[in-house]
């Protein structure tokens, strides 16, 4: 049975993704290497040093924690300038429509993103008040791949996570729902996302029928 959906936020309920792109390849850029689109793959779900780190080792950079921590900052403010021009019509087509829905069928929402401006995200998209839990970048030591978010977000709903479905769109994070013993829909491609139990594109033409024909709640 299912009794709750977990969603990722970058790439499932909204296109952060693209605005995270653009940010970091613009301080790649600064520092003298760049990010191609197929690279920043390896950025979805993960932290923001992580995120970083992995940046710095394509390029064969090393700088110090000072450095690092002035850089991520910088990204930051760039990435938090995108996100505040975003208008609540940038939710990605049937997200909001699923939301709603699970709701209206009894199952519980938590919002699993490695975001620490996650909830910043919501709130601008006027969609916080749609998620029973969130759980963001703020409240876990380990990022996706590890499968700590999902479990602190089923521990919150006090759900089983055998009974949690997730929806993801990066390879760490359908990684981090299979650790956490939950059932998973890739959004994206099955090249990419194949260890899902479900690859779908988009929940565009996705309904909660779809979800419960896959797993009866
Ligand atoms: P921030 P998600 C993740 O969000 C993004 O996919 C990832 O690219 C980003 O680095 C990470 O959040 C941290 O974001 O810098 O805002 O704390 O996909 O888990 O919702
Ligand atoms: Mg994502």
């Amino acid at each position: 049975i299912i009794s709750a959906a977990i969603f990722d936020l970058d790439g499932v309920i909204v296109d952060t993704a693209k605005y995270h792109y653009l940010a970091w390849k613009k301080l790649a850029n600064e520092i003298g290497t760049d990010l191609s689109v197929e690279e920043n793959e390896r950025l979805k779900g993960v932290s923001r040093m992580d995120s970083l780190d992995i940046i710095l080792s394509l390029g064969g950079l090393q700088f110090s924690e000072v450095e690092k921590v002035a850089m991520a900052d910088k990204k930051n403010t760039w990435f938090v300038d995108y996100v505040n021009q975003m208008k609540p019509d940038e939710i990605l087509p049937g997200a909001k429509n699923l939301l709603e829905s699970c709701r209206a069928n009894g199952i519980k929402v938590a919002l699993g993103s490695s975001s620490k401006n996650a909830k910043a995200v919501l709130d601008l998209l006027k969609i916080a008040h749609l998620f029973d839990v969130i759980v963001d970048g703020t409240m876990i030591k380990k990022s996706k791949p590890d499968p700590e978010i999902f479990l602190l977000g089923a521990s919150l709903l006090n759900i089983p996570p055998d009974q949690c479905i997730v929806f993801e769109d990066a390879e760490a994070g359908v990684e981090a729902a299979l650790a956490a013993n939950m059932r998973c829909i890739g959004l994206g491609s099955p090249a990419q996302l194949g260890k899902a139990n479900l690859v779908i594109p988009d929940l565009k033409n996705f309904t909660i029928e779809d979800m419960i024909n896959l797993v009866p709640i």
